[in-house]
């Protein structure tokens, strides 16, 4: 069985017991002002026509286009209004349970430190970038803002299950990394691609990955890459739709057929997949053999 918290670090020091911090927004420097900037017209260009309708509205009504790092106690405000959600700082990943328990109580946890020039297109750990500018905008979704409570909820009873992983791969493949059908497009929504100039090209337009219908036993099944473009994305028909079906399942059974079933690998292609695109690789099959990143 898996245990990844069974002992739960302690919040460091100067974080409350629930992992906050103050985000401290008078110290932000003129650079790192100008680095969100940055990275915010770079976007700003690329989603238009690639990124859901509901990301950009979010985008528009939570004035995110402010120049400048946001306060994240007015963009509370704003999404309080909106969706009863707010936006607090953390210091960094943070455990597994509390990070849960903020879902739950509509609290979304956002790093307060911004990427460095040397870190512009890839970095591991959430900045304030990632977090706020790709998440916080789809919590300004009223449907998609309860699916996010759901997680929550559903996450913290996961960890009785063992099945923290198994949950992850939803988090990941939705919330991170989905597609959405609109119009009869392809769009995207998660946030690790909205906030990434390159994979924001790469997940709608690109021949090397799988484009699939998403499944929620399937995606529980499917490993996931952390240290690369992903070799599958999953497509919902609707937010209504995945909370309807997220909020509809019975877990406990669920856990329990995939505690049995064997993991899928991250580019598995199943005959019983709705494939919208059948990639060939190409892209992953060139970084295994070591060539650069484009
Ligand atoms: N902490 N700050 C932060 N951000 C996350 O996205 C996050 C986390 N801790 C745990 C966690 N995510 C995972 O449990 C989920 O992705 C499933
Ligand atoms: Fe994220």
């Amino acid at each position: 069985m898996d245990m990844p918290n069974a002992i739960a670090p302690a919040p460091p020091p100067g974080a409350a017991a629930d992992w906050t911090i103050p985000q401290d927004w008078a110290s932000y420097t003129l650079a790192e002002h100008a680095m969100w900037d940055t990275l915010f017209e770079r976007q700003a260009r690329m989603l238009p026509g690639r990124a859901s309708p509901a990301f950009l509205e979010g985008l528009d009504v939570l004035r995110l286009s402010k120049p400048g790092i946001p306060d994240f106690d007015e963009l509370s405000e704003r999404l309080h209004k909106l969706t009863g959600w707010r936006v607090v700082a953390v210091p960094g990943l943070v455990p597994d349970e509390d990070f849960f328990r903020h879902l739950a109580n509509r609290t979304f946890v956002a790093g307060r430190f911004i990427r460095r020039p040397e870190q512009i297109d890839y970095l591991q750990e959430p900045d304030v970038f990632h977090d706020v500018f790709g998440h916080v905008p789809m919590l300004a979704n009223p449907v998609f803002a309860d699916y996010m409570q759901a997680y929550g909820e559903g996450g913290l009873r996961s960890l009785q299950y063992g099945s923290l992983k198994q949950l992850a791969r939803l988090y990941w493949y939705t919330v991170e990394f989905g597609l959405v059908r609109e119009g009869g497009e392809l769009r995207i929504y998660g946030a690790g691609i909205v906030s990434s100039f390159g994979e924001s090209r790469f997940a709608l337009e690109d021949s090397s990955p799988n484009r699939i219908g998403f499944d929620l036993e399937r995606v529980m099944r499917t490993d996931y890459r952390i240290d690369d473009y992903q070799q599958t994305y999953f497509v919902i028909d609707s937010y209504e739709d995945l909370l309807r079906r997220t909020l509809e399942t019975d877990f406990a059974p669920l856990y329990a057929r995939l505690a049995r079933a064997k993991d899928l690998s991250t580019d598995a292609v199943l005959p019983s997949d709705t494939v919208y695109t059948l990639g060939d690789q190409a892209y992953a099959r060139s970084r295994k053999a070591g060539a650069p990143a484009t």
